[in-house]
Parts: structure tokens; sequence; C-alpha cells
């Protein structure tokens, strides 16, 4: 008997199949594509856009749609959104044809180094060819195939242009396989030809039954444990660094049962921030360039390192410096290969929580010495008080950036969720932000994207609308990407928005100090006439005026009593507030205890150049292979 079909376009086949698919782990079912973002052009209008409104009116198929400002941003939404779901959940988002879609390029690449679910629907020019150039088509004098599209490839983890209608059924299917397993997650690109959207198809009805994907807890081999275990039986000086992976898998209590057992103290990542309460016994804090000077003591010393879902990023291994023991050996424990064997580890392939289960049993019995128990400790608690310190700066006439963290760390409950990217936050969060919930704590450091704060924000609340979102963002970022405080208003979602206004890059401004070039084009300034550059006057820029321009509630604070007073106000507000406040675009920063490789010219006429330079070859001994 024939299967039995229906007759629908690509883009309503697409929209039934996304809506019947769910995930799994440990016995919860979920949605996996609960709605889908998009922004319309000729592309998408007439197909994806029909689709949408049509299942929206007959109720065919659940799948809400959400209207974003831009492309780039609604990635950024649907990742944040999906590392608040430990990636069991993520968006779908459609954009037109050309730049609506390569504007999502950047939001892909976020995605992919962060191992975030997102699924990308591109819309591509005509697959018929007959209109040939359509309006923003590409046209490449040497492949007829080639579209703008196709620079989505190295940036997803999955890639299908859709051609032909029943092409579909096999890409579809290979994208929810890809989002939905943890070794292989990132972007998934669907590209869809404005013609083939809207073509007509009789679909096998079998293919919009319910799909449960079913994310698994790999288990690791006995003997791989067993190897790891010895490993650590004889280490003398051990250290865990735990990454975004632990959170992914909800193995904090795991590692916690880990960590008070066998002593070994933990360091963590950007991503793996929360796992361990940062007043856990066994917490030293960030590790690597932005570290504390507990963990990069501790790191300096190690004998073996147990890496737990970490990709160890140059910012965590303080470019191959951090690890300094000429004879450190590293087990990693992560589901992907590609973690698992760098540093030449002991690979320890499994899901964080059952690869921790399994070493917990291994190591019954076994526990560092009390005197590196105690060293450890010792080293946090002298952390703490610095960190106390940096909080505390009565710094003028403006504030110290810490010292608006600290504020805001005091005044925040601990399922609050902050949120930050790029510039001299990651840092300065990096080693002061006490975080007590694994979900707490979202700071993108894979791609460090400016841009990222605002959107996020939006995919977060979306994702946890009973936790308080708190959105740091600097002036910079703010400037790149800020239009979505506008969906955050249409969609009433309520977000707190800190806008640290120092008018520039207070980041890129030391760093460039650092290695010789004097902070040049860093600063929001006037073009001075004299000197040339960009270093006359603080432009008149207003981002309270700009922020309550889209909508927002705007709260003006001009010290750091004033920033207190500012976020009991937001916390106590229903709708999105911004609390701009200005500080020092110099500092002080925390004090900083490691390296990060960030190359000096080799001959120069500056003398600012020269001196960097020496220093960058000293620490340039310093680095390691970890062969
Ligand atoms: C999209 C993007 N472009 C450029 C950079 C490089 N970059 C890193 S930090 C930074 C400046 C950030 O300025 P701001 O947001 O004001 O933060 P601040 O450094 O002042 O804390 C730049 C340009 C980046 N990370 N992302
Ligand atoms: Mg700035």
């Amino acid at each position: 008997m024939p299967a039995e079909t229906v007759r629908l376009t690509t883009a309503q086949a697409l929209v039934r199949f996304l809506a019947a698919q769910y995930s799994e782990r440990d016995g919860i079912e979920q949605r996996l594509i609960p709605g889908v973002w998009g922004i319309f052009g000729h592309g998408n209008v007439a197909g994806l856009g029909q689709a949408l409104l049509q299942a929206s009116q007959t109720g065919e198929a659940d799948l809400p749609y959400y209207l974003a400002r831009n492309e780039q941003a609604m990635v950024h939404a649907s990742a944040a959104f999906a590392k608040m779901k430990n990636r069991l959940q993520t968006f779908a988002c459609t954009a037109s044809t050309g730049p609506g879609s390569t504007n999502m390029i950047t939001g892909a690449a976020l995605a992919t180094t962060n191992r975030l679910p997102v699924l990308l629907l591109p819309s591509d020019m005509f697959a018929s060819r007959v209109p040939d150039p359509v309006l923003q088509q590409l046209e490449d004098t040497r492949a007829g195939d080639v579209t703008v599209n196709d620079a989505f490839r190295p940036v997803s983890k999955y890639f299908d242009r859709i051609a032909r209608p029943e092409q579909l059924i096999p890409a579809a299917l290979a994208a929810m396989r890809v989002l939905t397993d943890p070794v292989e997650t990132g972007a998934v690109t669907l590209c869809l030809p404005q013609d083939v959207q809207a073509e007509a198809f009789d679909w096998p009805v079998e293919f919009f039954r319910k799909r449960i994907w079913r994310i698994g807890r790999p288990v690791p081999e006995s003997d791989a444990v067993a190897r790891v275990a010895a490993l650590l039986r004889s280490a003398e000086r051990p250290l865990i660094v735990a990454g975004g992976g632990v959170v992914y898998s909800e193995a904090e209590a795991e590692l916690r049962a880990f960590a008070e057992a066998t002593g070994i103290p933990v360091a963590d990542t950007h991503a793996g921030k929360g796992a361990v309460p940062w007043d856990h016994p066994a917490a030293v804090g960030g590790l690597g360039s932005t570290g504390t000077t507990a963990a990069n003591a501790l790191a300096a010393e190690a004998d073996v390192v147990l890496g737990i879902g970490t990709r160890y990023s140059d910012f965590t291994t303080a470019s191959h410096t951090v690890f300094a023991d000429p004879d450190v050996t590293f087990a990693n424990l992560n589901v992907a290969r590609l973690d698992a064997a760098k540093h030449s580890a002991e690979m320890l392939l499994a899901d964080a929580k059952s690869g921790l289960a399994a070493l917990g049993k291994a190591l019954e019995g076994w526990s560092v010495g009390a005197d590196y128990r105690a060293e450890a400790t010792q080293l946090a608690d002298i952390w703490r008080a610095t960190a106390d310190e940096c909080f505390n700066l009565n710094h003028g006439p403006l504030p110290a950036q810490t010292e608006i963290l600290g504020a805001l760390n005091e005044a925040l409950d601990d399922s609050d969720v902050v949120i930050n990217a790029a510039g001299s936050m990651p840092g300065d969060l990096q080693m002061l932000w006490r975080a007590r919930d694994p979900k707490a704590y979202n700071v993108e450091y894979a791609y460090s994207c400016m841009g990222y704060e605002i959107a996020a924000g939006v995919g977060t609340k979306m994702a946890a609308p009973e936790r308080e979102v708190v959105v740091l963002v600097g002036d910079g970022s703010y400037l790149m990407l800020s239009s979505e405080i506008t969906t955050l208003v249409s969609e009433g979602l309520k977000v707190i928005i800190v806008i640290v206004q120092n008018h520039g890059f207070a980041s890129i401004g030391a760093l460039s100090e650092s290695l010789g070039s004097q902070r040049f084009g860093t600063k929001y300034r006037y073009r001075d006439e004299q000197s040339g550059l960009l270093d006359g006057e603080v432009l008149p820029v207003d981002l309270a005026a700009n922020a309550a321009s889209f909508g927002a509630e705007v709260i003006t604070a001009q010290s750091v009593a004033e920033f207190r007073e500012a976020i009991a106000k937001a916390k106590a507000n229903t709708r999105t507030t911004v609390v701009h406040v200005e500080t020092d675009l110099t500092g002080p920063n925390p004090p900083g205890s490691a390296w990060w490789e960030v190359p000096v010219s080799e001959v120069s006429e500056l003398d600012s150049t020269r001196e960097a330079f020496d220093t960058y070859a000293d620490h340039k001994r310093e680095q390691r292979h970890y062969l």
C-alpha cells in the first residue's frame, strides 16, 4: 500500500516537522524547537512567512514567531536560550536572502565556537535560476551554484541547501541529529531557495510524526577510568579545571561531591563558573589570563590537571603558560574527543555526570594531603580579600568598574543571571564574580562577541522568565547592537540592562598600552585638529536617552551609592529597565597574575613598542607545548 501523503509547500512541511521534534534527557521530554525567530524579506515572506502564518491561524503546527530587529541578534538570542536550557532546546531563525542571511554568520560562528545549538534557515537564490540575477544575488563567474550562503559552511556543524522539496527529508533529520548531539552541536544551516520554499510536494505523513531525540549520557570505558584514577592517585598537587561541559551535563552535584571527597581544588572557566559555588571549600575561582591569584598559583605547580568539560581556550591556559610544572600531565573528561585529547591528555571520553560518578567510585578512600587542601583554602581566602578590596576602592571622581560589579554582585540573588561577552568586564567578572548557581553566569567567552549582550538577555529571559536577568554592556558593545531593547519592550520581557559608559574601549585601550600601542584609536573622541588623532573632547553621546527612545525605563547613576539604589529600583520594576553609569576608563583593574599572548611588532620605530616586545619575548620563553 502506498504511504499516506499530504500536499504541502516545503516551508509548510518544515514548520510542521519542527513542531513535532522533541529532546529527552534523564526522562524529561521537551520541545526541541519551541519557536522561530525571523525577519522577513522577499526571500522568506511568502515561503516560511506564509507557512508560519498558516500554522498560527489553523493551529496545524504550534510554532510561535518572534520578530527580531537584527538577524545577528536573533541568532545570539537563540544561542543564549539554548545555553540557559543546557542545549536541550533552541530556536530556528529565518532570514531573507543576501544581507538578511549573511547577518546571521557572526551568530553562527558564536554558536559553533560555544558548542551551542541553533537552527539557521537562510533564504537562498532561486533553485530554478530563471530570474537570475535576483535582488541581492552574488554572481560568481566560476561557479553557478555559489551563493553568499556558502559563507555559512565553515561556521556550521551541518550545512545543506534544499534545491528540491524532497531533499528536506534527509536534511531536516540530519539537522536534528547534529543539534542534539553534545559532541557535534553548534550552528546548523539549511539554506532554503525562495522558490523551493513555496513549491508543493506530496510528503509522507510519517515525516511529521512526533520524534524524540534522546540525549544520552555516554559512560566511560572502565580501563580509561582506571588509568585516570591511577594518574590522580599518583598526584600530589592535582587541580580540576571545570568548564562548560559540567554545566551542560548538569553535573554540579557530582563535581562538588568529587571535590569534597578527593580534596582536589576546583578552578573554573567562564562557561564553568557557578558549577561549584564561589565559597565552596574547594573553589579557587577563575583560571588563566584573567584568573585569580589562587587558581593561577595552584596551576603553576600542579602535577596533574583534570580538565572536565573544557575546551582549554588560550584565556584558560594563559596562552600555554599557566601550567608550569615541567612534568605536568593532563587527564581530560570530555564527551568530545577533540577536547579530551588536548594537551596529550589521558582521555576519559564520557558525559561529565557519568564520568565523574565513575571516577569518584574508582578513587574512593583516596584524597590529597591535608597540607595541600589547607594551602588551596588559604590561597582562595587571600584572593577573596583581594576581591573585597576591588569592590570597595572609593575611587574617584568616577567610580571604578570593579566597584560597580561588586555593588551589583551584592544586590543580586543567587538565581539572578548576569550576562556579558566582550570588553574589560569579562576579565573582571572572571576574577571577581561570585556565582552560586550554575546558570547565574553567562559570559560568552568563546567568541567574545560585542553585540551578544542585549540579544542574549532576550533569549535568556525567554528561557527563564522566573529569573531576574541582568545584562552588563559596555558603551562600545551597546553602540554595536542595542536594537533588541525594542524586542524586549514589544514582547513584554523584563531585563535589567547596565550600560557601563567609559567613552571607548577600556579593554583594548589597556591592552594597546601594555603592547606599546599607546591606546591608539580606542577612545570615542572628536578628532583633534592639531594631533590629527581621535583624542579630542568626549563626544556628546547620550546612551541613556538612546535607551529611553527604545521604550525602556532608564535610571542614571552618578556614584556607587546611586548605582545601588538604581539596581534596587530596577529589580522592583516589572518592565525592562536600563541603568546607565559612567566609570573610569583606566580602572583600576583587579590584579592580573597571568599572561595572554598577543604578538608585538618585532621591529619598530617606537620606544613603547620596543619595550613591549622585550616583555613579550620574556613571556614567550615560558610558553609550553604540553606534549
Ligand atoms: C564584534 C566584535 N568586534 C571587535 C571586538 C574586539 N574588541 C574586544 S573588546 C572591544 C572594546 C569593547 O568596548 P566596550 O564594550 O565599551 O567595553 P570596555 O572595553 O570599555 O569595557 C573590542 C573592540 C570584539 N570582541 N567583538
Ligand atoms: Mg567602553
